[in-house]
């Protein structure tokens, strides 16, 4: 860059202030005090280029940047302590919990199984009953006996059948708690008057459960039976119609 010489008249004043504070009023003007008059002299050639300067001031701090990419994950840490003892195996104990439970979903899978196919209303039944194999419904529909018998054999069973004390018992408890005081059952003499079988046609063995003085056939015409509450039985006519109790072998449901 070329540099120029700033006002070079400022010079002549510069060095005539001078000539006075040195002391010329008190010389005389022809030995010292003479005027020097400076004229300004050529242009200078252009000097060289300064030194590079020093580091300026930090500017001001930048906006935040954006997130950067979620880093690797650290490394694994060490295992962790080790827990406390723990209680000793009641293995037997265990082993039959898990047996009871066992034998309680095959019973459960069967009685439902049975509710899946043989009830058309459950609000026209009360629960059912059963032993180690057989399902008992009672059905709370009045029907006359044939009637009966045809809606047991609709459901896959056929009307109760008591053949021992054990199933009458039930039987009757049913009954008693179905607030009941009669129900048809499976025994009949349609075929030959006197001559008892049950629903599967076989016929009727030592044990009987019939009331005192039954069966009297009232009014020759009484072939079908009901039990009443206390467990005992009855020759009833074949066309009144009362609510019954069918039965169901559980390896058929
Ligand atoms: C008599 O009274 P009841 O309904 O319990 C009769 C039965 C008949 C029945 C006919 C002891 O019993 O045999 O089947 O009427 N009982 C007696 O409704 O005669
Ligand atoms: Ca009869
Ligand atoms: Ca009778």
């Amino acid at each position: 860059m070329k540099r120029h010489l700033a006002f070079p008249g400022t010079l002549i004043s510069l060095a005539f202030l001078s000539l006075l504070r040195s002391g010329c009023p008190q010389q005389t003007a022809e030995e010292a005090c003479s005027v020097q008059i400076l004229v300004p002299g050529l242009k200078g050639d252009m000097g060289d280029k300064g030194q590079k300067g020093s580091v300026g001031r930090h500017g001001k701090i930048g906006p935040i940047g954006s997130k950067g990419e979620k880093g690797d994950s650290g490394d694994i840490g060490p295992p962790g302590p080790n827990g406390e003892p723990g209680i000793p195996c009641e293995c037997s104990q265990l082993r039959k919990a898990i047996g009871e439970m066992d034998n309680q979903v095959t019973q459960l899978t069967t009685e439902l199984k049975f509710i899946k196919n043989a009830l058309p209303s459950p609000a026209a039944v009360a629960g059912v009953r059963e032993t180690d194999n057989k399902i008992y419904l009672l059905v709370k529909e009045e029907k006359k006996y044939v009637d009966a018998q045809l809606a047991c054999h609709r459901r896959g069973g056929m009307l109760s059948m008591p053949k021992d004390e054990t199933s009458n018992s039930l039987i009757a408890s049913y009954i008693t708690q179905a607030g009941l005081t009669r129900v048809f059952i499976g025994i009949n003499d349609l075929e030959k008057e006197g001559s008892f079988v049950y629903s599967d046609r076989s016929p009727m063995q030592t044990f009987n459960k019939w009331r005192n003085g039954e069966p009297n056939d009232a009014y020759d015409e009484e072939d079908c039976v009901e039990m009443v509450a206390s467990g005992g039985w009855n020759d009833v006519a074949c066309h009144i119609t009362m609510y019954f109790i069918c039965e169901f072998d559980k390896e058929n449901v």
